[in-house]
């Protein structure tokens, strides 16, 4: 019994594995407040190159009284982002449950993305980071200082795997029919 109820194991594990590649977090719905220009090129998938003028197939706003929500379609662990700014202001990003309270890695302001952080000189520059493992359902993006000319041009996130539901039903499957394996070999 003891070499099948193994190879079972390992297949369930494998499969497991294979189920939890799908790390990118998808967007359900993304809203902008009321004087941001064109806010669908904030998730159209397309980062600006760099250098790219800030208006040019970028969410763009003047004034510091603007903000992006980004909408996930489900609860994720975020482990990384990707997002293109415009180089010379500084951004927050800020992380929510319920898209009420903001601030979950325990300060209010969960990303700080500085002016002159990157290596573009002028227009839209791409900064990359890790994330401590923040849950999180909604992001929300803001300009906090620099010129008053603000523009997003992509925000992506990565996530840690989730297993799914079916998953987590082979696994225990598996470790059932280990455990009937180990009892019949107990009893032998
Ligand atoms: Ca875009
Ligand atoms: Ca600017």
């Amino acid at each position: 019994m003891k070499r099948p109820a193994q190879t079972l194991l390992a297949l369930v594990a494998a499969l497991g594995f294979s189920a939890a590649q799908a790390d990118a977090v998808n967007f359900a719905a993304v809203t902008a407040s009321a004087n941001v220009n064109t806010p669908d090129y904030a998730h159209d998938g397309v980062f600006p190159a760099e250098w790219t003028d800030w208006t040019t197939t970028t969410a763009w706003w003047t004034g510091f009284d603007e903000s992006m929500v980004f909408e996930f379609d489900q609860v994720y662990v975020l482990t990384h982002y990707d997002v293109s700014l415009d180089n010379n202001d500084s951004y927050e990003i800020q992380f929510s449950l319920d898209g009420t309270t903001w601030g979950l890695s325990g300060a209010p302001v969960d990303l700080s993305i500085g002016a002159g952080e990157g290596n573009v000189g002028y227009g839209m520059d791409t900064f990359s980071g890790d994330i401590a493992s923040i849950r999180a359902k909604y992001a929300r993006v803001m300009a906090v200082g620099g010129d008053g000319y603000n523009s997003v041009g992509e925000l992506s996130f990565n996530a840690a795997p989730v297993p799914e539901p079916e998953t987590y039903a082979l696994m225990l499957a598996g470790l059932g029919l280990v455990g009937f394996a180990a009892r019949r070999r107990a009893r032998d």
